[in-house]
């Protein structure tokens, strides 16, 4: 996919957040540092341009993205009926809004602000590129471009989303790009020593907890290349824990130097299963999370569906060695 040109695209967002009185902002379920952040400084960039807007979410934020300025004003929903521009961020379809998806529906215009493969959202406004680490990273560009004021708090929110989205600069997808953007943000006055302590080391006792219990009782198959966990309802009560205490658990598991595939299933509530996918190199667990009609990059991806945990694992395993035999 070609880069986007961002003066050009600066130009025309500009010109539909001018036509539009009332913004409605999207992230996507399960949100992550990069949907979070990069809503929540559109927000405070419109709420400089003195233009109403709402930041929506069909989960709670988790706990280590609370720190974000302005969070609070994240709802899982909305009453008001009179947005006439949508803001949709770090998703490839309208379907990661979840619940929220026909709120969305009947705000006439729409923009869509992505870098995930394939994309299929739609959108009058695409501010799209597949090559960028992070949403963050085509927003901050935009906001450049625009000559737009980049407050502290905006910064902050920015970084939190590239941070989040290549691991702290370890990922695959950390470029020259990622770097350089950070950087300037740092100048900005992003603060990403506090955006690295609150996101990595502010764990509650409840998911250190938690994650001793996944350690003790992972799976390592296939020659030590496969490696899954399981945490079911009783496993969250026993640790009083929840889901969102689960953020980076999976990452652990791909740590193990031999494993190639990582994954997570969660019993989140009763037969509700959520389920974390990690490769490295060429598998693709994307298109493994798609078959469960669920999405994300090619070496971290996701997926939920309603059934018994066992199910659940023994049909996602199972995928999950065709995959490891496939390439
Ligand atoms: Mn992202």
């Amino acid at each position: 996919m070609a880069k986007p040109s961002y003066d050009q695209i600066a130009h025309q967002f500009a010109d539909v957040l001018s036509q539009s009185k009332k913004v409605l902002i999207g992230t996507h379920m399960n949100p992550d540092g990069d949907t979070i952040g990069s809503a929540l400084a559109l927000s405070h960039y419109l709420d400089g341009l003195g233009k109403p807007n709402d930041v929506v979410c069909h989960n709670e934020v988790p706990s280590n993205l609370r720190f974000l300025p302005g969070v609070e004003r994240i709802k899982q929903g909305t009453e008001a009926t009179d947005h006439d521009l949508a803001l949709i961020v770090d998703m490839d379809s309208l379907e990661r809004l979840g619940s929220l998806q026909f709120i969305f529906e009947r705000v006439p215009r729409s923009v869509v602000l992505d870098h995930h493969v394939p994309h299929e959202a739609p959108g009058d406004l695409r501010l799209v590129d597949t090559d960028a680490s992070a949403t963050a990273v085509i927003l901050a560009n935009t906001l450049f471009a625009m000559d737009a004021p980049i407050t502290r708090e905006m910064a902050t929110c920015l970084l939190t989303g590239i941070v989040t989205d290549t691991g702290s600069f370890r990922f695959r997808n950390t470029n020259p790009e990622a770097l350089s953007v950070a950087a300037r943000l740092i100048e900005q006055g992003g603060d990403i020593n506090q955006v690295s302590e609150e996101i990595y080391h502010r764990k509650p006792y409840s998911s250190v907890k938690l994650l001793g219990h996944m350690l003790d009782t992972m799976h390592l198959e296939c020659e030590e290349r496969l490696c899954w966990g399981a945490l079911a309802m009783e496993d969250f009560w026993n640790a009083s824990a929840s889901d969102t205490d689960t953020e980076g658990f999976v990452n652990e598991l791909l740590a193990i130097k031999t494993v190639q595939i990582a994954a997570l299933l969660r019993e989140h509530k009763p037969l509700r299963i959520r389920v974390s996918l990690r490769s490295r190199g060429d598998y693709d667990v994307a298109a493994v999370a798609r078959e469960f009609g669920g999405g994300g990059h090619h070496n971290a991806a996701g997926c939920s569906f309603e059934c018994p945990l066992s199910e659940a694992t023994d049909m996602v395993v199972e995928r999950l060695k065709k995959c490891l035999a496939s390439s």
